[in-house]
């Protein structure tokens, strides 16, 4: 079988690479038809050695699609996602606004791929900080039981979009020529206030929460009990923002269901695991960065350390490309699922 397809947001930078990997995985196309707001609307786009018009995204522009991949932002989706699907396509939504609707199957292909079954047309794309961390914990879930986690992220600045990173590289120029700059856009476009990023930390990654938690935060916290199917798990997270171009890392704690588990064990775990690369070698300095997962679709995983008082404690340090698994990958991965399934017909 040969699928319509169409990318909504073609011209941002999940966007872009949702294109690229369509293109690299060799999925199964008849039509691309790429879209976007009508501001970038008349842009070319190559796909496969052809140059490709980007439309304007409209309910109409869903006319005989059958698969939509979106990454244009929430109230795009909240507002189109509907219209394709009534024309018959089904919606992988790469935006928060339909993640925690109970009618939406939020996936993880490695986690969770049989919740596609239930779709009613829309298909979430968890947070790239959540996926990352659910794809390398499952294989312990589903091995000892998981009782906790709390995981403290080391985000990098294209999650909050190529303008930041511009802004990110601007500030660095102007700071290291000893030049006056006005942060304009983080930690959040709308909020009040606006830090420097460049030579920094921001502990705030989207707005915050009435709990004192950020967006970001409550994002890992609930769709990871949703992709895990488990309500009671304690989850805690605290996200950070640091100069990194590409490539969130996370520094992980986790409590298991058994205190007999050693190093070795995860190690083994880890080793087998369907889309996770194991890199711990502490003895020669080799661990995971995100300077090296740029680029790469797997989920890094290395520092692995039995805690040194909880028995079925465990830290270890998550790091992984968050345009490829944590966006555009995942995103094509569950598109993939959906042929392989015979859902996608
Ligand atoms: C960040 N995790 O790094 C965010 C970006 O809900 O899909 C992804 C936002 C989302 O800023």
């Amino acid at each position: 079988n040969q699928y319509h397809v169409a990318v909504v947001g073609a011209t941002g930078a999940v966007g872009q690479q949702m294109i690229q990997t369509l293109e690299e995985r060799d999925f199964p196309i008849s039509t691309l038809t790429l879209l976007s707001s009508s501001r970038s609307a008349g842009k070319k786009v190559m796909f496969k050695g052809q140059e490709l018009t980007v439309k304007e995204a409209t309910p109409e522009a869903f006319e005989g699609v059958q698969l939509a991949l979106f990454s244009a932002g929430g109230s795009v989706s909240k507002e189109l996602a509907p219209e394709a699907v009534k024309r018959g396509a089904i919606v992988v939504d790469n935006t928060s606004a339909f993640r925690m609707n109970p009618e939406v199957p939020l996936v993880v292909p490695e986690v969770n791929e049989s919740d596609l079954n239930d779709h009613k047309g829309i298909i979430a794309n968890p947070n790239c900080s959540t996926i990352q961390m659910v794809a390398a914990l499952e294989p312990l879930k589903q091995t000892y039981g998981l009782h906790k986690i709390i995981v403290s992220t080391y985000q990098a600045v294209s999650g909050a979009g190529a303008n930041a990173v511009t802004e990110m590289k601007e500030q660095s120029k102007a700071a290291l020529n000893g030049e006056e700059y006005t942060p304009e856009i983080l930690p959040v476009k709308g909020d009040k206030k606006h830090y420097p990023i460049a030579f920094n930390a921001i502990p705030q990654i989207d707005v915050f929460e009435e709990n004192g938690f950020t967006y970001e935060e409550m994002k890992m916290i609930n769709e990871t009990k949703k992709i895990m199917h488990d309500a009671e798990l304690h989850v805690a997270a605290t996200c950070v923002r640091l100069p990194i171009e590409t490539g969130h890392a996370e520094s992980v704690y986790v409590e298991i269901g058994r205190d007999d588990v050693t190093v070795e064990d995860v190690k083994e775990l880890m080793k087998n695991a369907s889309g996770v690369t194991l890199k711990d070698d502490p003895s020669n300095q080799v661990y995971p960065m995100p300077l090296d997962a740029v680029g790469k679709s797997d989920v890094f995983v290395g520092r692995i350390r039995k805690d040194l008082n909880q028995k079925n404690g465990f830290h270890m340090w998550i790091v992984s490309d968050n345009l490829l698994k944590g966006a555009a990958w995942n995103s094509v991965q569950i598109a993939e699922s959906l042929a392989a399934l015979n859902i996608l017909k």
